[in-house]
């Protein structure tokens, strides 16, 4: 039991020079081919856009160091963030893949509904292989750039994400967590920066570190502050 507990948890928080505590968060995209996972990546990492359709193999990490200050601390966050191809059907790729994540950005693509569809099995397929039971989640309509009239029946509804997003945090009634819906784009960037952020203070309330999630967007802005190059981000977008 114990070597067990150890092998699947492995130190998540450092100590820096500056006394300062580092956490390591682990991140997998998830969502179908083509949603824009690789690209949403790369926006956060400020690698730029490309219409191409990105070629992912297998899967691969990238990493990222962000400073926050929630309820007036500041925390510095290595993400790790994970990036599968659509067409790892290995399923040792796939359970290495989720093994140890703390969250999961799980990405649909507001143009094509099924893709929206498709992520009770996403969700599932991280639920059997996270290895920590139930991570946060946050539910992304990317490609919001795309829309243009939102009542288009081709376009996936607010509506019904919100239903979907409603019954999900039925489900996790009991957990230190609140899934919430975010519409991004990888193209323009729009909540790009927000949903990390937000990502960020769920794992560190699942972590017992902060004493509760925030609920929504606005929230998260009550009880903290970005620090000022992540706010020369938003500003820019
Ligand atoms: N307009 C628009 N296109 C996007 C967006 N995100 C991704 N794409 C495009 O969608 C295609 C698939 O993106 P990619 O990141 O490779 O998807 P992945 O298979 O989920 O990793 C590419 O042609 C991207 O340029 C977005 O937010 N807006
Ligand atoms: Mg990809």
């Amino acid at each position: 039991m114990f070597w067990k507990r150890k092998k699947t948890a492995p130190a998540v928080v450092k100590k820096t020079k500056s006394g300062q505590e580092n956490y390591f968060i682990k991140l997998v995209l998830m969502g179908d081919g083509a949603v824009g996972k690789t690209s949403l990546r790369r926006n956060y990492l400020g690698m730029g856009f490309t219409e191409e359709h990105l070629m992912t193999i297998g899967a691969d990490f990238a990493a990222k160091d962000v400073h926050y200050s929630f309820n007036g601390k500041p925390y510095q966050i290595t993400f790790q963030i994970w990036d599968l191809a659509g067409q790892s059907t290995f399923n040792s790729v796939r359970s290495m893949y989720y093994k140890g994540c703390f969250g999961g950005l799980m990405l649909f693509d507001k143009t094509r509904p099924s893709s929206f569809e498709n992520i009770p099995n996403w969700i599932n397929e991280l639920k059997k292989n996270s290895s920590r039971g139930n991570v946060p989640i946050i539910i992304l309509g990317n490609k919001a750039d795309l829309v243009t009239d939102q009542s288009d029946p081709n376009i996936v509804s607010d509506e019904k994400v919100q239903e979907l997003v409603d019954e999900l945090n039925g489900t996790y009634a009991d957990d230190r967590f609140r899934v919430i819906y975010l519409s991004t784009s990888a193209k323009t960037g729009l909540n790009v920066d927000n949903a990390f952020h937000f990502m960020a203070a769920s794992v560190l309330s699942w972590l017992k570190v902060l004493p509760s999630a925030p609920e929504n967007i606005e929230d998260l802005k009550k009880y903290t502050q970005s620090p000022a190059s992540e706010s020369a981000d938003e500003a820019s977008q």
